[in-house]
């Protein structure tokens, strides 16, 4: 067995057995070695930016991690911004990245480069192995640290001896460290917050966004009357029919201000002090106000489902909570708008869907018109770094391939990461994208007002727009293999999102605005 197949197996029998790919010449024996191993799906992605985006999505859906194979330091280059996204969602991740044989670097070839150094800030954990005696324990290692709570990026460079030469075989992924409980005074610090009669806000984030938390979290802010929010950007929300609805935390700084101005007490559980996403002039960058008590009750690398129930039986929270049934929307008619596009989407989604969310500004406020929906996975882009929803999706729908997948995706976001499309039709994958065609970065608009650039002329005006040309999306997704209507009416967009939701694969909606 040499090093690749010894890489390859040690992946396997550690339960990573799906590998999102794009290849070179340092990795060719990687390759011909999954021909070796039997059971390790391999997933070939025509960027590296889906690959990463891929595995992201898988993780968040599977609960494990999946492997990345990429060439070089270049490829791995190409990952990063999607890499950076799934570090933020805390996605466990293992990615291979070839690199030359270890005599040959030193000669400075043209694809040489430093891959330790692109990927650190990137991964929580990196090694190069030494050679092919190592290379599966390397593996093993770099398993557990991307199983290690709350999930971690792990980046194994594999020189291209060390997977041609003769290998050491399998080797066994190390114990991996059980998730930490939350600290007794956090609870306590939290309960008497919450006892105090002044006004506190729950935050939650992270795992404390599953079903089982959020209804402990809800019973908790029945009981005593706090406040419930999630972060602005969840990893997965479990929610819809039958599970507690909650609201986010607005993106829009003054909005998030307001939310939170008249809080005393901000509990954080799964979830950060909440902070702007940019710093804008006369705005501040924290949101919570001065002088607000701010609780880290249990992190994200803490046990918050267990924090969470220790916190009921501190409250008296411990009557189970009756969920309500809710009406979902009706179909609206006439133009297609953020509005009408939240209905539709509110009245047709399925249950037990994954919703991959990168609508934007055209999904700001999906959430009130889909609490009805489902019950569904929610996943949305959790490091601002766009181009993540058609990846994230495909890597969903490998893990999940009885579930549907609906991507709800604005365009300037989706053509980061187009190619993503041409994997969901080689792989058959059953995925829903609803592109919202503005033709324009529409947040990017507002971001010039709010950053104090008034008065934009037509240069800076012609940056934030898609026309001329327009993306013809139909065509686009056709010659990627995937199937493509569009749609300019509301009522329209229901009766081909109904026919797409009945039928299996791929298939695309351009959603003119
Ligand atoms: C990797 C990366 N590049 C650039 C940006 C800056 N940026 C933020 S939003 C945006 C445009 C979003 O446009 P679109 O996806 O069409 O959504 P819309 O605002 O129209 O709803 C850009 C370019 C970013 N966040 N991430």
């Amino acid at each position: 067995m040499n090093g690749a197949e010894s890489l390859v197996r040690t992946l396997k029998a550690g339960g990573v057995d799906v590998c999102f790919t794009n290849p070179g010449t340092s990795e060719m024996h990687f390759v011909a070695a999954l021909d070796r191993v039997d059971g390790v799906r391999c997933v070939l992605c025509l960027f590296e930016g889906v690959a990463t985006g891929a595995a992201d999505g898988y993780a968040r859906m599977a609960d494990k991690p999946a492997s990345t194979l990429l060439h070089l330091g270049p490829g791995l280059g190409n990952g990063i911004a999607n890499l950076h996204n799934a570090k933020k969602a805390r996605s466990p991740m293992v990615n291979i990245v070839g690199e030359h044989a270890t005599y040959h670097v030193q000669y400075d070839a043209p694809l040489t480069a430093d891959i330790e150094g692109t990927a650190k800030p990137y991964s929580h954990w990196v090694k190069t192995s030494a050679s092919a005696a190592t290379i599966a324990s390397d593996a093993a290692d770099a398993i557990a640290a991307a199983r290690t709570a709350p999930g971690q990026i792990a980046t194994l460079i594999a020189p291209a001896d060390a997977t041609w030469e003769e290998g050491a075989g399998i080797a066994a992924v190390p114990t991996i460290p059980e998730r930490a409980k939350a600290d007794e005074s956090a609870i306590l610090a939290a309960a008497k917050a919450l006892k105090s009669g002044e006004k506190v806000m729950i935050l939650l984030g992270d795992k404390a966004v599953r079903a089982q938390a959020l209804e402990l979290a809800a019973r908790i802010a029945e009981k005593t009357g706090a406040g419930l929010l999630a972060e602005t950007s969840n990893a997965r929300m479990e929610r819809g029919q039958g599970r507690v609805a909650i609201e986010r935390l607005p993106y829009p700084v003054d909005q998030a201000v307001a939310v939170l101005a008249e809080v005393k007490h901000l509990i954080l559980i799964g979830s950060r002090n909440p902070v702007a996403f940019f710093a804008y002039p006369d705005k501040p960058s924290l949101i919570a106000p001065e002088g607000c008590n701010v609780i880290m009750m249990a992190t994200p690398a803490e046990d918050q489902p267990e924090a969470l129930a220790r916190l009921a039986d501190a409250v008296g929270a411990t009557q189970k909570l009756v969920i309500a049934a809710r009406e979902r929307p009706s179909i609206p008619t006439g133009a297609l708008t953020p509005e009408t596009i939240g209905a539709v989407v509110g009245a047709l989604l399925p249950e037990n869907a994954i919703v991959c969310d990168e609508g934007v500004t055209t999904g700001r406020r999906f959430f009130p018109s889909t609490h009805a929906s489902g019950p569904m996975d929610w996943l949305q882009l959790s490091g601002g770094a766009i181009g993540v929803g058609i990846p994230m999706a495909t890597g969903a729908a490998v893990a999940c391939p009885d579930r549907k997948v609906v991507s709800l995706q604005a365009d300037g976001s989706a053509m980061y990461t187009v190619q993503g499309l041409w994997t969901q039709a080689r792989e058959k994958l059953d995925v829903l994208t609803l592109i919202f065609s503005n033709r324009s970065y529409n947040i990017l608009r507002g971001e010039l007002a709010n950053v104090g650039a008034n008065n934009p002329g037509p240069k800076a005006l012609n940056m934030l727009s898609l026309a001329d040309p327009d993306i013809g999306w139909v065509n686009l997704a056709r010659g990627l293999g995937v199937d493509a209507t569009r749609v300019e009416t509301a009522e329209r967009l229901a009766e081909v999102m109904k026919s797409a939701l009945r039928s299996k694969g791929p298939h695309l909606i351009e959603v003119v605005m």
